[in-house]
């Protein structure tokens, strides 16, 4: 009987697994109850993101939210919104965002971020700064104990004039931490070419940034460098969905 028990247990776990998705739906959608209307809100862009933007959509259409302003952080989130007949603006017209939601790539325990592994990361840093209150929407894989730790692409955003050069110094900055400096590409080998027309260098640690305020400080004095995923002290707070739940973290 014990061992029927046990088996039944089983599949009723198997039957209720949330999906990877399913966890990051639960934190956006989270994020979302954050949302009033009149406001005007920075929209993320990712997997995330996207069911956030998916929810104020919803919202919007049944009359649950109104005079909402969304502000998109790429060419994608704006097709998404516009889709979803989410009124938009740009920093342009509205220089103070109320709240932004957005997914990150790794949080830290201190809350700080690795964006852009989608290749929005200007776009989502200038409408992230521009926002009151900036919550990051994730699932529990994205928690790291230090930033470039997870052994995935730290985003650098270059101009295309002489990107190999810039290449070189951002490799160079980093040497003794064993970083490899790479330039995105497509699947067709192309080089991958951001919503600002510039390419991307993903840098790749070997273990985690020492120093990750240091490092972007460096990153930033190089000439041509646009803009980097390191989102350092921006986020109000975060919401992880994971397997036991929804848990928030704010500083
Ligand atoms: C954006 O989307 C980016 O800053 C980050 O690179 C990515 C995360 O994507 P996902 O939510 O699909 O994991 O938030």
């Amino acid at each position: 009987r014990p061992a029927r028990f046990a088996v039944r247990a089983d599949a009723a776990q198997a039957a209720t697994a949330l999906t990877q998705d399913d966890l990051k739906r639960l934190a956006a959608v989270r994020a979302v109850e954050q949302v009033q209307s009149g406001m005007v809100l920075g929209l993320g862009t990712g997997s995330t993101a996207a069911f956030a933007v998916a929810e104020i959509g919803a919202l919007l259409a049944n009359g649950k939210l109104s005079g909402i302003v969304g502000v998109p952080t790429s060419k994608r989130t704006f097709e998404q919104a516009m889709s979803l007949g989410i009124p938009l603006s740009t920093l342009d017209d509205h220089p103070v965002i109320d709240l932004a939601i957005d997914g990150a790539d790794e949080v830290d325990p201190d809350l700080n971020l690795v964006k852009g592994r989608g290749g929005a990361l200007l776009r989502e840093k200038m409408v992230e700064a521009a926002s009151g209150k900036f919550v990051v929407v994730v699932d529990e894989t994205k928690l790291v104990t230090g930033l470039g730790g997870s052994g995935l692409a730290m985003p650098v955003e270059v101009v295309q004039f002489c990107w190999k050069y810039n290449q070189v110094r951002l490799q160079g900055l980093f040497n003794e931490e064993g970083c490899e400096a790479k330039l995105r590409l497509n699947e067709d080998d192309k080089p991958y070419v951001t919503d600002n027309s510039n390419y991307i260098v993903d840098l790749y640690f070997k273990t985690p940034i020492k120093d990750a305020l240091g490092a972007g400080k460096e990153i930033a004095t190089l000439e041509g460098v646009v803009e980097h995923g390191l989102f350092l002290n921006m986020a109000s707070s975060v919401i992880i969905a994971g397997s036991d739940g929804v848990s928030v973290k704010t500083k």
